[in-house]
């Protein structure tokens, strides 16, 4: 992150009036040598066109952000060494380009890996203003005009955001106004209860009346606030269940509230049973958020849009599409991925993910998704992400969300370029491992699709049976004869949520891809996998073969000629990565091989 700045090569050290005064500094400090001519025209919104008119001159047409966003396009493509093309316009796919941090009023960071929180610290708003411009400035050169400050988990005091942090919240949105970025808060949907009203009933009058004369002072504070966040009735959250209302009767209630101003609720879809009893076989946490929320489609406010992970579960290093994303054509749909690496290696281990956004994006034909939203990989660390090659996820994300078709070889080759002088050879070097990482991660953790073999709560680190006598409702349920969960027509039946098409790829054991195989079926260790080799001999190659390829990893890293101090966190996590692939790849293998009962057939070393 830090490398992308210092390309950028000025400090930000004054607060730009407007995002087109930016563009000019931008442009002025990172290509003198260039003339280029700001046109404002309004009506391209937050798009832009770039003309050449003459051998080193150009002129880039937009509206105020959009003229921002063409000068960091400009801007990027020159410093990475590509060709300036003659004429070219872009304007984004999706109008909310959202950050979502998980950040407490105490400072720490719900499944944060870079430090502490940007934004908090001892139950107030505390930043650093020229991170807070650093920060605006990451965000605008990709396009991400949203941020959302706190935890979807509000814990007191951050519903203060609201109420008496007002004034200075006021003040960090001001920060972030000449980046094109407004701010969004997350709201606890029992906050009314804590001014005297005895509920927080979605269609009480008492209640109705608060939001809307809360929304009218915050929206006095931040004209532009873009909106509110809704965790409501997961994982212990408030929300309307409590009153026996549905979602859409609360979300609408509170887009009555922000109407006025022209905000947004985002109505987060995370709901299902997490105090599942593990006895019971008919209930499929995938199958949750089709079955609360797809019988109400068409029923939500225009200003409502519902946020949904991408995949069933949450955010496992494979997953099928979440079929919400694919069945609700009445509703604005917001796509929800994690940039923090929660179960993906806690930026620690390399793991690049736009390879797997990819194959997101080309499951889903994305006519009602109009946002896009992650959770922020971000904090007080000095480069931002923790590890540095964790910044590639954030950088990529933007591009995704600014156009969904962005390839991830280009994106990922020029991040690497952006951020530091190699040669061809070693930008090709480092460009083809980030690509392979999530793959490698894959192999040597949760291989198949079968998930959830993570050590509980914290989540990095296998343990195979950690999970499987909870109440989280993630189960893989080997024993001494099969594993995998039947999710077809014979099974739980979540397969049925889905189009027919796509029914029809994953129903059959035989046809079904190989890496979505345990997602969707429950079979014996001796089946026949499409290249001949029983499903326990696969099982144990992608262990073995997951750790051999985080050995490579290290063998290549430890080649390039990083900077300090990017060398000596890159080299010094790369260790433990390996040392994380060597447990996942013993404890696994021995876990299966203990139940199973078969030899590996390569006589590779699996303990007793
Ligand atoms: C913010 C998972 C995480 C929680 C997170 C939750 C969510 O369950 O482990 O930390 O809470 O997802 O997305 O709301």
């Amino acid at each position: 992150m830090k490398a992308w700045l210092s390309r950028l090569k000025a400090d930000l050290d004054f607060i730009p009036a407007s995002p087109e005064e930016l563009a000019r500094f931008e442009l002025s400090h990172a290509l003198p040598e260039l003339d280029c001519k700001l046109v404002p025209d309004p009506s391209l919104g937050e798009g832009y066109r770039l003309e050449r008119t003459g051998d080193q001159a150009f002129t880039i047409t937009g509206g105020p952000s959009g003229l921002l966003y063409g000068a960091y396009a400009f801007i990027q493509r020159s410093l990475a060494g590509e060709s300036l093309p003659d004429f070219l316009e872009s304007s984004p796919r999706y109008a909310l380009r959202m950050i979502n941090c998980w950040d407490n009023a105490d400072g720490s960071v719900e499944r944060g890996y870079s430090g502490s929180s940007l934004f908090f610290e001892g139950g107030r708003l505390s930043y650093d203003p020229f991170r807070m411009r650093e920060l605006g400035r990451l965000m605008a050169s990709v396009g991400l005009n949203v941020l959302c400050i706190n935890n979807v988990n509000v814990h007191f005091p951050a519903q203060l955001l609201l109420e008496d942090a007002l004034p200075d919240a006021a003040a960090l949105a001001d920060i972030f106004r000449p980046f094109g970025v407004r701010l969004m808060f997350s709201v606890d949907f029992s906050q009314p209860m804590r001014h005297g009203i005895p509920t927080a009933d979605p269609l009480d009058n008492a209640v109705r009346t608060w939001w809307k004369e809360t929304a009218a002072r915050v929206y006095s504070a931040i004209p532009d606030l873009a909106g509110f966040l809704v965790k409501a009735d997961s994982e212990g959250r408030p929300g309307p269940f409590t009153y026996g209302r549905n979602h859409a009767e609360g979300a609408n209630m509170l887009a009555d509230a922000v109407r006025p101003f022209g905000g947004t609720v985002v109505w987060r879809c995370f709901v299902y049973n997490c105090r599942q009893d593990w006895r019971d076989t008919k209930t499929d946490r995938p199958k949750a958020a089709w079955e609360h929320y797809a019988y109400l489609d068409g029923q939500f406010a225009d200003n409502v849009i519902l946020q949904v992970k991408h995949g069933p579960f949450d955010f496992q290093v494979r997953e099928p599409v979440s079929p919400l994303l694919l069945g609700m054509k009445k509703t604005n749909l917001a796509m929800e991925l994690q940039l923090a690496q929660e179960y993906t290696g806690h930026q620690v281990d390399i793991y690049t993910m736009i390879p797997m956004w990819r194959e997101v994006f080309d499951e889903l034909p994305s006519d009602r998704i109009m946002s896009l939203a992650a959770v922020s990989n971000l904090g007080r660390d000095d480069n931002y992400t923790g590890h540095p090659l964790a910044a590639v996820n954030f950088y990529t994300y933007g591009l995704l969300a600014w156009d969904p078709d962005t390839e991830s070889l280009p994106a990922v080759s020029r991040w690497v370029r952006l951020t530091y002088a190699f040669s061809d050879t070693e930008e090709g070097k480092l460009t083809e491992l980030l690509l392979s990482s999530r793959r490698t991660y894959e192999k040597y953790t949760a291989p198949l699709g079968i998930g959830w073999m993570v050590t509980p709560h914290d989540h990095y680190g296998p343990n195979p049976s950690g999970y499987e006598y909870d109440l989280w409702g993630t189960y893989h349920k080997a024993n001494r004869d099969a594993v995998g969960i039947d999710r077809t027509s014979s099974g739980t039946g979540y397969l049925l949520q889905y189009p027919e098409s796509y029914q029809r790829k994953y129903e059959n054991p035989e046809t079904c891809p190989d890496l979505y195989l345990l997602f969707y079926h429950r079979l014996p260790y001796a089946f026949r996998m499409k290249d001949g080799r029983t499903l326990i001999q696969r099982i144990y190659d992608d262990h073995f073969e997951g750790y051999e390829e985080a050995k490579a990893m290290c063998t290549v890293l430890r080649t390039l000629p990083f900077p300090e101090p990017d060398r000596q966190v890159i080299l010094s996590r790369m260790d433990l990565q390996l040392g994380n692939a060597r447990e996942w790849c013993d404890i696994i293998n021995t876990f299966f091989h203990r139940l199973s009962g078969a030899e590996d057939e390569n006589g590779r070393k699996i303990y007793d």
